[in-house]
């Protein structure tokens, strides 16, 4: 199994649930700015999406959409067995941090203009005030961590690096998360452990 990532981009979410449920992929490291990659051959012949994050099987399937990716590992290991979370619920949540945090932080980040800046991180921070209020279990969806925290996280981590304020709850729920033997080796495997 081979994991296409870029360091510190939403593909750590991936990386986090890979390391969780003791799957050890090669992991391959990807420009996103100019999508090279460390073999011969640019990233859009692996993936003409040309994004990261893409998972390939051995027999050469790939997935990529990290809703799909986390959806697979979640599905495809003991660890998340164990006690799996609601199928429904793990979709709708994935779906949300995608959509409603991951893309409009994207644009926040590149798009020109300080307006559209503001107006979407604005956006961002209201989608993490409205988790705030609705989640009261130890991890997003109960008392078990799944590949929605591995999502969650990483945003969180993107809301410290632009100083954007989220509520003590978020924070001590991010910091619960990075002491995860599983997210302290992915931080490590892209470079970013502190
Ligand atoms: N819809 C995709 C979006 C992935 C995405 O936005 N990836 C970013 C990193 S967080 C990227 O590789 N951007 C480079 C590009 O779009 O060229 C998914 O959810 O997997």
């Amino acid at each position: 199994m081979r994991y296409f990532y870029s360091p510190d981009t939403c593909a750590l979410a991936g990386h986090i649930a890979l390391a969780e449920a003791g799957h050890e992929p090669e992991l391959i490291k990807v420009d996103v700015f100019t999508r090279t990659i460390n073999e011969p051959g640019d990233y859009n012949n692996v993936n003409p999406k040309g994004y990261v994050p893409l998972l390939e099987f051995d027999d050469g399937r790939k997935l990529t959409e990290n809703v799909a990716i986390l959806r697979w590992i979640s599905k495809n290991s003991e660890r998340f067995s164990k006690s799996p979370p609601d199928d429904d619920r793990l979709t709708e949540t994935l779906a949300f941090i995608s959509s409603e945090i991951q893309k409009p932080f994207v644009f926040s980040f590149f798009l020109p203009g300080d307006e559209a800046k503001k107006d979407l991180s604005e956006m961002v921070a209201g989608r993490f005030a409205y988790l705030t209020q609705v989640h009261d279990k130890k991890f997003l969806l109960g008392n078990d961590f799944s590949v929605a925290d591995a999502f969650l996280y990483v945003m969180l981590r993107w809301a410290r690096m632009v100083n954007m304020e989220v509520s003590t709850r978020l924070l001590e729920y991010r910091d619960t998360i990075e002491q995860l033997p599983s997210v302290q080796r992915a931080l490590q495997e892209e470079g970013l452990a502190t």
